[in-house]
């Protein structure tokens, strides 16, 4: 959801929002002090503000049984959206009284059921996370966040890190822009403060250079689409995965375009990525890729064509944006084999990089008997790595390369796992992403094959995800 345009000048005006020179708590000094408790003082920015919060956690889709806001700022704008919309809310306490009950949290708790978090500003993530942390002791689930600023310093990559999806309203760059676009500030604070969030940011080291702290099997997908090398795409990508929950392709291969398109539609909420052959339908037009597009974006989730060139450079350029399936038109991804040389990376990226497209390169396959290992594979891999302004990652059984801007995509998924009668090999997704340090799962008969498909995706939606928890906090590695 967009805010209003007016947020930033309404928040400007009643200096919830300040520009100068400020001695923060941690006696750091900063061009930028957003403190949103004067706004009690603000009726109507108060309503709005707690409407933004609700539409926030109604766009994202989030179940939840009641609310609490981080004390004090948000507890006011708590109270709004559980009063306006009948909903049970809890008061988290910040000291336990010393007399009488000795609660850190008031109202009636019911172990097990969900609770979203409100807050008004998010820097480190430091107050959610304790928040989060007593009611998770009192047998509350907390998986959600809303914010309405998000400063950008790290705390929704820390609070990923501890399982809690961030959802903001608005980012400090987002009323930056907003400010400077209505002359409210000069570009020269916008680059200061700029230039203060880079330097402050809790996801990364001391020396202000977003680097990455531990290789790509600890990190987070979020801080991993914050690296300064990750290719655009996969900064998208990874930020879908974030937000979205899920680290789940699908292999969408079927023959026949309205499945496509149903499947695209139906599965849309709990993948990242769609996955297609679109050489095996049997009805293509131009109009079914055109539609795929609107779902893609509608839903938000990735359009990967795995087409898997292996040609001469020249070829694969036609091959990838002529013919009946102009590829680069439509797909955000495609990939390539590494057999031809760097001329087959090379010929892709002269068509798909001005389009903002991006390339996987195949580094292993799931087939039994495959060449691609060993030398084959590492000469894959830097091939790879030589093209990071196109190529943002691969295919491969599991972790090829130690650059965390890199991004890897493992198909041969199933629960079951085994071998079909045609040589494909079968991993689960716990293996694939724990042991083996791939990012994503690629799943196709797993999910086509079963009845209930929008189930099965849930299903492997919640057990890569659950992997990738693990993953992070180091639980089964
Ligand atoms: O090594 C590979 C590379 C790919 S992209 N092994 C694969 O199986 N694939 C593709 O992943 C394959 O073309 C198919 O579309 C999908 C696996 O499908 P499933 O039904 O076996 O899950």
């Amino acid at each position: 959801m967009e805010p209003p345009g007016d947020l930033a000048a309404l928040l400007h005006g009643v200096q919830a929002l300040r520009f100068g020179s400020f001695v923060l708590k941690s006696g750091v000094t900063s061009p930028v002090y957003c403190d949103l408790r004067v706004i009690v003082s603000h009726p109507a920015l108060l309503n709005q503000v707690a409407d933004l919060l609700y539409q926030t956690a109604q766009n994202a889709g989030i179940q939840y049984d009641c609310v609490c806001g981080v004390p004090y700022t948000a507890l006011p704008l708590a109270t709004i959206i559980c009063a306006r919309h009948q909903l049970p809310m809890l008061i988290r306490r910040k000291e336990a009284k010393s007399y009488g009950t000795k609660r850190l949290v008031e109202g009636t708790i019911n172990p097990g059921e969900t609770c979203l978090i409100i807050e008004d500003v998010v820097t480190s993530g430091s107050s959610v996370l304790e928040t989060v942390e007593v009611l998770q002791k009192e047998g509350l689930q907390v998986s959600d966040a809303i914010v309405l600023v998000d400063r950008e310093q790290g705390g929704r990559e820390k609070l990923a890190e501890r399982g809690i999806r961030l959802h903001s309203v608005c980012t400090l760059t987002n009323l930056l822009q907003t400010l400077h676009e209505q002359e409210k500030i000069d570009a020269g604070t916008v680059q200061k403060v700029r230039e203060f969030i880079r330097q402050n940011n809790v996801a990364t080291e001391q020396n202000g250079s977003i680097t990455a702290k531990k290789p790509g099997k600890a990190m987070s997908y979020a801080s991993r689409a914050l690296l300064p090398g990750t290719h655009p795409l996969a900064s998208r990508l990874l930020t879908i995965m974030e937000e979205k929950g899920t680290n789940l392709c699908l292999s969408a291969d079927v023959t026949d375009s309205a499945e496509l398109l149903q499947l695209a539609a139906e599965l849309g909420p709990s993948i990242c990525m769609l996955k297609t052959h679109v050489d095996i339908l049997g009805d293509f037009t131009p109009d079914v890729s055109a539609r795929l597009r609107v779902i893609a974006d509608q839903q938000r989730f990735l359009l990967f064509e795995d087409r898997k060139f292996a040609d001469i450079g020249n070829t694969v350029k036609h091959q990838y944006e002529g013919g009946i399936f102009t590829i680069s038109s439509w797909a955000d991804v495609v990939n390539a084999h590494a057999v031809p040389g760097p001329g087959v990376v090379r010929g892709l990226q002269e068509v798909g990089a001005a389009l903002g497209r991006g390339c996987l390169v195949i580094a292993e396959m799931s087939s039994q008997g495959s060449l691609a290992t060993g030398d084959y594979t590492k000469a894959a891999v830097s091939m790879a790595e030589a093209h990071p302004d196109f190529v943002f990652g691969f295919i491969s059984g599991g972790r090829v390369s130690e650059k965390p801007e890199f991004v890897h995509l493992t198909p041969g998924v199933h629960m079951q796992t085994g071998a079909d009668s045609l040589g494909q090999q079968y991993h689960s997704p716990h293996e694939v992403i724990v042991k083996k340090g791939s990012d994503i799962i690629i799943v196709g008969r797993g999910i086509l094959s079963v009845a209930n498909r929008l189930e099965a995706a849930e299903m492997y939606k919640a057990a890569g995800w659950e992997a990738y928890l693990a993953r992070l906090s180091d639980v089964e590695t």
